[in-house]
């Protein structure tokens, strides 16, 4: 019997490209320019399933592109860059890989806002470039400057869904007093709902975001909300770069208006603007917050688990919402 045909939208973690590679004719979609609009005018009509991720995506040109498409796996869980809708109307079931990267996200929310506050990359910056060891005379060696204490700190997580509940609990062991924002409270929880963002930025010391991105939260941490937190407050981003106008973070990091950041995604990835690379009270990473290797691979697994069920019938383990 011949295997499913599948389209695979751009390189993947090796482990599940053989898996891939086994079970299923895989083709590479070229990267982009005529060279994929020639391909897929000349196969497009080839596949039955298209394998992507939440950083690929795949747009309502590129279903279009495919006229006999069944399923759409995704490496990933955020839903911002698939046009959800559009696979819906097509009755296409989007596969994604929601709870297995829960704890490796929340864990980088908390490296995230404990490097900040306590000048992790800051002093690693500081010792490797002699300045510890300099003379304490020395000009270029002021006296490391202090941390923010975490332990017992008020901390507002903007998105209390499946990883903003995990960055909850993690909260339990430092005794942090947690409070969150989303647009309808979460039953069966103890933290307080506030329903006024602005209300939970005022009473955080530390602001955590990880809403879903895409248009409905697009700049929804803006030069306000900075301002309610306040000189003395931080903001971490492990959601999406477009939940917050990066220019008014850059120019409130700048300004001092608030104390300091920890970025995981960027407005505008790979590219984050280099203003930011001079300053000692924000910490940049690049978009690695589901990035180990037991959690990348148990994505994997959940990638395969979706197309093997649609193949053999079943319904998908994890099934996106179409809305
Ligand atoms: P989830 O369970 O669907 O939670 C999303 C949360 O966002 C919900 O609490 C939702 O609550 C809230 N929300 C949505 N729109 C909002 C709005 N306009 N204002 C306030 N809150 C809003 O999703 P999840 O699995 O926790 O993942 C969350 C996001 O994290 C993903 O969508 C993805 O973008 C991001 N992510 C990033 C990485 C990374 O590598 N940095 C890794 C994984 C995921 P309401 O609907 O009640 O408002
Ligand atoms: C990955 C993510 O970086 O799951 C998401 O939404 O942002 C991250 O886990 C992404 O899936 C890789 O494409």
């Amino acid at each position: 019997m011949s295997r499913p045909v599948l389209l695979q939208a751009l390189p993947l973690l090796a482990s599940l490209e053989k898996q891939l590679a086994d079970q299923y004719e895989v083709h590479r979609l070229p990267t982009a320019g005529p060279e994929r609009s020639a391909f897929l005018a000349a196969r497009g009509a080839e596949f039955d399933g298209l394998v992507t991720s939440a950083a690929g995506g795949a747009d309502a040109a590129l279903m279009a592109a495919l006229p006999n498409l069944r399923i759409v796996s995704s490496f990933g869980v955020g839903l911002d860059k698939i046009a959800v809708q559009e696979a819906a109307r097509r009755g296409i079931p989007v596969g994604y890989t929601p709870d297995v990267l829960n704890d490796c996200v929340a864990d980088l929310g908390f490296a995230l806002l404990l490097a900040v506050a306590r000048r992790v990359s800051e002093g690693d910056r500081y010792v490797r470039a002699g300045r510890w060891a300099a003379p304490p005379s020395s000009p270029a060696t002021p006296p490391f400057p202090l941390g923010r204490q975490v332990s017992n700190a008020r901390l507002g997580i903007v998105g209390l869904g499946r990883i903003g509940r995990t960055i909850a609990r993690r909260a339990s062991g430092f005794d942090m007093e947690v409070r969150y924002h989303s647009r309808r409270p979460v039953d069966g929880v103890d933290w307080l709902h506030e329903p006024q963002l602005l209300q939970l930025a005022r009473w955080a010391d530390f602001l955590v975001v990880i809403t879903a991105g895409g248009a409905e939260t697009r700049h929804l941490i803006d030069a306000a909300v900075l301002d309610a937190l306040g000189p003395q407050g931080y903001l971490v981003n492990v959601s999406r770069g477009t939940v917050v106008d990066e220019a008014a973070l850059l120019q409130a990091l700048q300004e001092k208006r608030i104390a300091g950041a920890g970025l995981d995604v960027f407005e505008r990835e790979p590219h984050v603007p280099e203003a930011f690379f001079g300053l000692d009270n924000v910490v940049l990473v690049p978009h690695i917050a589901s990035s180990t290797v037991q959690t990348r691979e148990a994505m994997g697994r959940r990638v395969m688990d979706n197309l093997r069920a649609f193949f053999a019938g079943q319904p998908l383990p994890s099934t996106a919402p179409a809305s």
